[in-house]
């Protein structure tokens, strides 16, 4: 069986960053070979995304996507590798973003996803979840889409939460206000149970 593969969701400045980050270092200290990525991850697709003003929603869902077909690739390369892959947002992002909050249909959007990801889905996805106003201060910096408005952000975080809820064995939902050394703690004890299981 391959290393786990997972990914962390939430809204704009909710830790996804600081807890992948964390979580690559403490496997490497551990000796488990790991990838630590992002979406969107081709960087010229990514600066279109994020930097572009003039993007419409379809277009902005076709970019996602096509940035998406292309990570899949070495996401599985690396899994066959035998490296845990953790990943800084993935598939859930556009059904949250361009589904709940730019309002494209939630079902031709997961079915998108499925087509991009040829039904790769991680093992377990860190939802990082805490109210806008707190993630929106601590946001580093604005892109395009950080830039939306508060409302558009808790379409967001309500997005994440209905998912959720749908699919509670596969996401672990985190309360994201509290001190980093509690969330190391959990992706910790969680990230461990499934190493075991996948080796
Ligand atoms: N997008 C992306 C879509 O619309 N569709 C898609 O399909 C995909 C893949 C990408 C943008 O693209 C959109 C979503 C986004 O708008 P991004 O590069 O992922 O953007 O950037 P953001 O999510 O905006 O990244 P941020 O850096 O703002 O958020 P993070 O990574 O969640 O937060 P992080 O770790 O950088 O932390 C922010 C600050 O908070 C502190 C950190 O030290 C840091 O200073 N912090 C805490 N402070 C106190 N307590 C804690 N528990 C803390 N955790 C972190």
């Amino acid at each position: 069986m391959s290393a786990p593969f997972v990914s962390f969701e939430g809204i704009e400045g909710a830790g996804k960053t600081t807890l992948s980050r964390w979580l690559s270092e403490r496997l490497q200290q551990e000796g488990v070979p790991v990838w630590l990525t992002y979406e969107p991850w081709e960087p010229r697709l990514r600066a279109l995304l994020l930097e572009r003003g003039d993007l419409q929603r379809e277009e902005e869902l076709l970019l996602f996507l096509a940035d998406r077909a292309i990570h899949t690739r070495h996401i599985r390369r690396a899994l066959e590798e035998g490296k845990a892959v953790l990943c800084d947002r993935y598939a859930d992002s556009t059904l949250v973003y361009q589904g709940y909050a730019r309002g494209l249909d939630l079902e031709w959007v997961r079915q998108l996803n499925q087509f991009a990801t040829g039904g790769l889905q991680p093992v377990r996805t860190y939802l990082l979840d805490l109210p806008v106003e707190v993630g929106l201060l601590r946001q580093r910096e604005r892109d395009r889409i950080g830039a939306e408005d508060f409302a558009f952000h808790e379409k967001v975080r309500q997005g994440f939460l209905a998912e959720a809820q749908r699919e509670p064995h596969r996401y672990l939902l985190l309360d994201a206000t509290q001190p980093l050394e509690q969330l190391e703690q959990s992706v910790w004890e969680d990230f461990s149970q499934l190493l075991r299981e996948h080796t």
